[in-house]
């Protein structure tokens, strides 16, 4: 019989039910050291909390976070709320000395990252873990092993993009859209990732920011009302009356250029708006014998070039990340040949974490605050960059 951790989920939404899946599956894939026990759903909407603990699992309900950090049966507290409540959860949660998930960016702004990256520093005992899921896609982690192997040698580029089309003029003013609660747009949330996967796969720093452009193409969007205290509809529940537009100040599309400390450049850009991709993120790392390239849409095949090979029969291979024993994490799910989705890349995670509480190895690294907390550095100084008009050396940007 394995040991057991009781885990608070706050968020009850998108995320909410993937960290939730991936809570509920991931002892019934992997071989757990210590087995996470959904103790707590907390959440601001009273009305769908206990039907949520009851579709996934969770023992009990909570609208009050603040007493759910603080709580001594609670052991590991996963926030996964808007930015703006990151540091205040993650800090609270850290001071009571519960280990902490957190989505990601780290958070919206680097002054609360920072607060949370000393924290982290600061609770010795605790683990600090961020929701970057998609490390943990088998290609990728395969991609991370045959770098980190030096299969690439010398890293020359990083072209990586994070596409989606969700964001028209139609799409009201949730708070992803405003700054105060979000931190940036597109940028924070998409590159966010990106930057983590270019960091995770090359084992590099980024050194310098350039050319960095971001654009607010959409700047109303329509209020959402709060909801009626009878329950039902939320958005254009009167169509009579104009609805009411508010200001959306984030950046929809944010593009910049890199340099990374060991010599290689690389290009990032990240939209909502790029119309046919829906949640294209892509990454392709070219070095002195070979190249990768990953794109989530396909996330079972990772793409591999051996520049090592006579150019008669050298081509792209597709690799087919699901065999056991070749790809990581491919061992714990289906027989080869039977792919797996977005969730699962969470479910990894879920293991990843339950094996660093126990004092074992991941199967590839796991960022933590401290290295969130220098994706962020990068977040930030492209927004500097993009708003100065010039190079912005990371070594500025504290
Ligand atoms: C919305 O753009 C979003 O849900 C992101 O917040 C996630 O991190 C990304 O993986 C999918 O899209």
């Amino acid at each position: 019989m394995s040991q057991t951790l009781n885990v608070a989920l706050i968020g009850q939404k998108f995320m909410g039910r993937v960290h939730s899946n991936a809570y509920l599956n991931a002892g019934r894939f992997f071989n757990l050291p210590i087995q996470p026990v959904m103790h707590t759903i907390a959440g601001l909407d009273l009305i769908s909390l206990a039907p949520f603990a009851d579709r996934w699992g969770w023992a009990n309900y909570s609208t009050n976070w603040k007493e759910i950090v603080k709580d001594p049966a609670l052991d590991l507290i996963d926030v996964s709320t808007p930015n703006y409540m990151h540091a205040e959860q993650a800090v609270a949660a850290l001071s009571a000395g519960k280990h902490v998930a957190c989505e990601k960016p780290l958070a919206g702004t680097l002054k609360d990252a920072r607060m949370m990256r000393n924290a982290a520093a600061r609770a010795k005992k605790c683990r600090t873990f961020v929701w970057f899921n998609y490390r943990r896609c088998p290609a990728v982690a395969l991609a991370y092993k045959l770098i980190s192997g030096g299969r690439l040698g010398k890293l020359y580029h990083v072209r990586a993009r994070y596409l989606q089309d969700w964001a028209g003029p139609d799409h009201p003013l949730t708070w992803r859209f405003q700054k105060k609660y979000a931190g940036t747009g597109a940028h924070g949330d998409l590159n966010s990732h990106m930057i983590d996967l270019a960091r995770f796969l090359t084992g590099d720093e980024i050194s310098e920011v350039s050319g960095a452009l971001g654009e607010n193409f959409i700047s109303e969007r329509e209020v959402i009302e709060p909801r009626p205290k009878t329950g039902g509809a939320r958005r254009g529940a009167n169509r009579r009356k104009k609805p009411k537009q508010g200001k959306s100040d984030v950046d929809d599309a944010m593009m910049f250029l890199c340099r990374f400390s060991k010599g290689a450049i690389g290009s990032f850009e990240a939209s909502r708006l790029a119309s046919g991709h829906a949640n294209d993120n892509s990454i392709e790392i070219s070095g002195e014998h070979g190249a990768i390239r990953f794109s989530f849409e396909e996330m079972n095949r990772l793409f591999f070039y051996d520049h090592t090979e006579s150019r008669d029969t050298a081509g792209w291979r597709e690799v087919m990340c699901t065999s056991a024993g070749n790809h990581p994490y491919a061992g714990a799910w289906w027989p080869d040949g039977h792919v797996i989705g977005y969730e699962n890349t969470f479910v990894n995670m879920v293991a990843d974490m339950m094996a660093i509480i126990a004092g074992d190895d991941p199967i590839v690294p796991m960022p933590d605050f401290a290295d969130a907390y220098e994706t962020q550095r990068v977040l930030e100084a492209a927004s500097l960059a993009a708003k100065s008009r010039s190079a912005v050396k990371l070594t500025e940007v504290k």
